[in-house]
């Protein structure tokens, strides 16, 4: 098949509530959505997932609007593409720039997906008909609060519960929320907000019998992250770490961490998720598939990807009603039992409100191709 065009909107959504981390507080997602054509009535979808600025990952939105442009969409321009694993070969010679090249590369799949006539999950090879779902809650401004969120979370079945830690917010407060759920599955998120001088803070965390704790250290960091791993029991995950599956290799050659964080968006793409998640499943690494604070056409991406057997612990794949007030697809990703279904029809199984993304949309551009 051939690209007709592509379509970049630049979106504006309003979260239902603000959500903070370590690195800021997010009231807003502006984010980018990527819809490819092949000029014969087939779209496909993509979401750019970097945040409106350089604060998780050195994108931001503005950086990959520009690099799809400029770089990233002119190179794949009158190319033949027999299967969207194409995509990132296309793109290989240029560095990094992941989140850009995620968006239209999942566009892609779901396009091809969606003309053959299966579903996006299918097309990657998943085998699950529905995915186990966690919760990702932000630093709140007390503990009683906290507890308040997660006995919540706990009552919608949530199947684990992550709790974003910083400096001041991190052991006092996990305690008290183990004293309140004792028998929770619970785990910390630092988004790299300590060092190694800390080492002694992390292991009093041990005792409180967390499933993890993800990204203590520094973002671009694989090597002090072993020296942790190696002087605490709870089990290390890698987030902002991961851009690659070199980098998954690395890490577990290193034992840098036990368990992987698989965001779509920050390793370039499905192709690139797909060699992780082989890797994870054959050296009998612990997987899952984390968030962006996604719309539903991410959210269709991510469950999709959760859906092969190498993901086996809940991810943060929370449905459209924990973010937005609306969704801009249709039906809305729904949780039940603390489960999603896996859509079965093509493509990213859900549909597109295309009015509604019309008026979200603050600026767009579209390149033939
Ligand atoms: O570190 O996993 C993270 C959201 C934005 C940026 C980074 C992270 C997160 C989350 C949210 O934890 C998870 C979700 O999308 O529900
Ligand atoms: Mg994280």
């Amino acid at each position: 098949m051939q690209l007709d065009s592509v379509t970049v909107r630049r979106v504006s959504m309003e979260m239902l509530t603000p959500f903070t981390t370590s690195f800021g507080t997010q009231t807003h997602r502006d984010l980018l959505i990527v819809e490819a054509s092949d000029g014969e009535g087939s779209t496909g979808y993509g979401e750019c997932v970097a945040m409106a600025e350089p604060l998780y990952s050195e994108e931001a939105t503005g950086t990959c609007a520009l690099a799809l442009q400029e770089y990233i969409l002119p190179r794949l321009a009158g190319a033949e593409i027999s299967h969207p694993r194409e995509i990132s070969e296309l793109l290989a010679p240029i560095k990094r720039n992941n989140m850009a090249k995620a968006a239209i590369e999942g566009a892609v799949w779901d396009l091809w997906a969606s003309r053959e006539g299966i579903s996006l999950a299918k097309a990657l090879g998943g085998s699950k008909d529905r995915v186990d779902v966690g919760l990702s809650i932000g630093i709140k401004p007390t503990d009683a609060e906290l507890v308040e969120t997660v006995g919540a979370a706990v009552d919608a079945g949530y199947k684990r519960i992550k709790i974003k830690i910083a400096p001041g917010r991190d052991l006092e407060m996990l305690r008290e929320v183990r004293r309140e759920f004792p028998d929770t599955v619970i785990m910390a998120d630092a988004n790299s907000a300590y060092t190694l001088n800390d080492i002694e803070l992390f292991q009093a965390m041990d005792e409180l019998n967390l499933l993890m704790v993800e990204q203590p250290l520094a973002h671009d960091d694989i090597v002090d992250h072993r020296h942790l791993q190696a002087a605490i029991s709870t089990p290390v995950c890698l987030d902002e770490s991961i851009h690659s599956y070199d980098d998954a290799r690395q890490a577990l050659e290193l034992e840098s961490c036990r368990i992987i964080n698989l965001k779509i968006g920050r390793v370039g793409g499905l192709a690139e998720s797909l060699k992780i998640e082989q890797l994870c499943r054959e050296s009998g690494i612990e997987l899952w598939c984390g968030g962006m604070l996604e719309t539903g056409i991410g959210r269709a991406h991510n469950v999709a990807i959760a859906s092969l057997a190498g993901f086996n612990l809940p991810g943060d794949t929370a449905p459209s009603s924990r973010y937005w007030a609306e969704d801009i697809i249709e039906p809305e990703v729904v949780m039940t039992e603390g489960q999603i279904e896996v859509p079965t029809t093509a493509g990213r199984g859900y549909a597109v409100k295309t009015e509604l993304l019309e008026q979200l949309t603050t600026s767009q551009f579209t390149v033939p191709m």
